[in-house]
């Protein structure tokens, strides 16, 4: 399939002012993300942008585990946990997209990680892995059957939501100019093996002829 086909999606992941340089999760040359995605979302009839949408008190927070650094991992009732720097908090000028991002044309912004005792990296599960956030629903319905992935970070909510796109059984492509990585202990090339194995196929956005 083709971006421009009527069962195509671009789901473009957390590209948000706390993941960009100068954010409180930054991304080295996380902003970079931002033309190659502007340029190609017109292409798509389906666009989704998400926004990672936590409330204060949310349990992926250091500052919400006395004596906890951020980068270190806890265990939560789900399994391992990092604990992250205070980021994307609901309403926050951080939790804002990339004031570059033309999110005009999005048809679905999609929030996720609201609960306040789980995570969600993945704009289609929580990280439990079984609790839904409606996405796959959305783009059954709307005929999608291919999705492309941009955004950040590569290594977590672009992974996660690429794996849990091939496990629903949507073609995956990921669209490797237009993400950018955390890179926490190797977490970069994990994410690209996992995705490899589970038949994630990789394109450039600059090359996308539609
Ligand atoms: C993300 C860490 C914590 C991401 C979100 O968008 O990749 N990473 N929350
Ligand atoms: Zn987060």
């Amino acid at each position: 399939m083709s971006p421009g086909d009527a069962g195509s999606a671009l789901i473009v992941i957390d590209v948000q002012k706390d993941f960009c340089p100068g954010g409180a999760l930054a991304v080295a040359d996380g902003d970079a993300v931002v033309a190659p995605v502007n340029r190609i979302l017109r292409r798509f009839p389906v666009r989704v942008l998400t926004q990672d949408w936590h409330p204060a008190g949310h349990l992926s927070f250091a500052a919400n585990h006395p004596g906890a650094e951020p980068f270190s991992t806890t265990r939560m009732p789900y399994g391992e946990q990092v604990l992250w720097p205070v980021h994307c908090v609901q309403g926050s000028e951080g939790a804002a997209f990339h004031p570059g991002l033309e999110a005009g044309p999005a048809d679905l912004i999609l929030r996720k990680g609201f609960r306040p005792a789980i995570d969600s990296y993945s704009a289609f599960f929580e990280n439990d892995h079984v609790t839904p956030t409606g996405l796959a629903g959305y783009l059954r319905e709307r005929g999608v059957t291919a999705v492309w992935l941009a955004g950040l970070a590569t290594d977590f909510c672009v992974a996660y939501s690429a794996l849990d796109a091939a496990a629903l059984g949507f073609s995956v492509t990921l669209l490797e100019d237009a993400c950018r990585g955390i890179d926490l202990d190797g977490s970069l090339e994990a994410a690209r093996g996992r995705m490899r194995e589970c038949g994630v196929a990789v394109a450039r956005a600059e090359d996308l002829v539609v």
